[in-house]
């Protein structure tokens, strides 16, 4: 095999991928949020599946003002006082990962140890706010986890957030690999559609708030990264041998 076309590189995304971090954990912060800021408002679950369709946190809560609260819209400062309701979001997220309320899915921890064994570099490519990254990645994996990705793109670092695939686009560069060399995980039809159009080969593991989506082009579609003592169910792809996934399943698929 030529080394160029050797693996070199996982991508993961971040909520719903790495852990299910939004129904229990962005939804109650932005409740939490609302609430400090004495607004009325309550994202229930439905509701708040059908603004996940909104990706980025600031972007999602001018969605639900322009659907349900036009005439917040008229404030003069309305870009302010989201991005003030937001940060006051994400110190409640940082709070809801320090108490240790979200695991993170089957097979994940498993499987970034296996990679850094293989000297596969790790990545992430994400909507969400670094802050929501590194307080996930501490109380999951530990202080030092932070260092073991190569890059970390996260929030606004690009302007146009996933579906886009600017964030993709960044942490390639930033990686100095091309898409034929790394490998892609996501939980969504967004995720999936800026990895696809950034030329990333992507495995698909389905999340609570994702699994009806829609993921034509995913080099497979699983229910989680499984463990041999748990394997996982596959939803779309080719069939496997094994019940999880490791580095070895993971270069088949971007060398495809
Ligand atoms: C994640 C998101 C994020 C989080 C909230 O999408 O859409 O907006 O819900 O994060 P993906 P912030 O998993 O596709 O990256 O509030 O920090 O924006
Ligand atoms: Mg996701």
């Amino acid at each position: 095999m030529n080394t160029n076309n050797k693996l070199q590189a996982v991508l993961f995304d971040v909520d719903g991928t790495l852990a299910d971090t939004e129904q229990d954990g962005h939804r109650l912060a932005f409740n939490a949020a609302f609430k400090q800021f004495d607004l009325d408002w309550d994202w229930d679950i439905d509701l708040y599946g059908e603004l996940l369709q909104i990706t980025g946190g600031k972007e999602r809560i001018r969605f639900y003002l322009e659907k349900y609260r036009p005439a917040e819209l008229n404030r003069t400062d309305l870009k302010e006082w989201i991005a003030g309701l937001h940060k006051t979001k994400t110190k409640h997220f940082e709070s809801l990962m320090e108490a240790g309320s979200i695991p993170l899915r089957p097979g994940v921890a498993r499987l970034i140890h296996e990679l850094r064994r293989e000297k596969i570099k790790l990545a992430i490519a994400t909507t969400t706010t670094m802050e929501n990254v590194t307080a996930l990645l501490r109380s999951t994996l530990g202080e030092e986890a932070i260092g073991w990705f190569d890059v970390i793109g996260a929030g606004d670092i690009v302007p146009l957030k996933k579906p886009a695939p600017d964030i993709y686009h960044w942490v390639l560069d930033q990686l100095k690999l091309t898409a034929s060399q790394c490998i892609a995980v996501e939980d969504s039809e967004n995720g999936l559609k800026s990895a696809l159009a950034a030329n990333l080969p992507t495995l698909i593991t389905v999340s609570g708030y994702t699994r009806s989506q829609d993921f034509s082009g995913a080099v497979a579609v699983l229910s989680d990264l499984g463990e041999p003592s748990q394997p996982f169910t596959q939803i779309a792809g080719p069939a496997l041998e094994k019940g999880w996934v490791d580095h070895t399943i993971l270069s088949n698929w971007a060398n495809r």
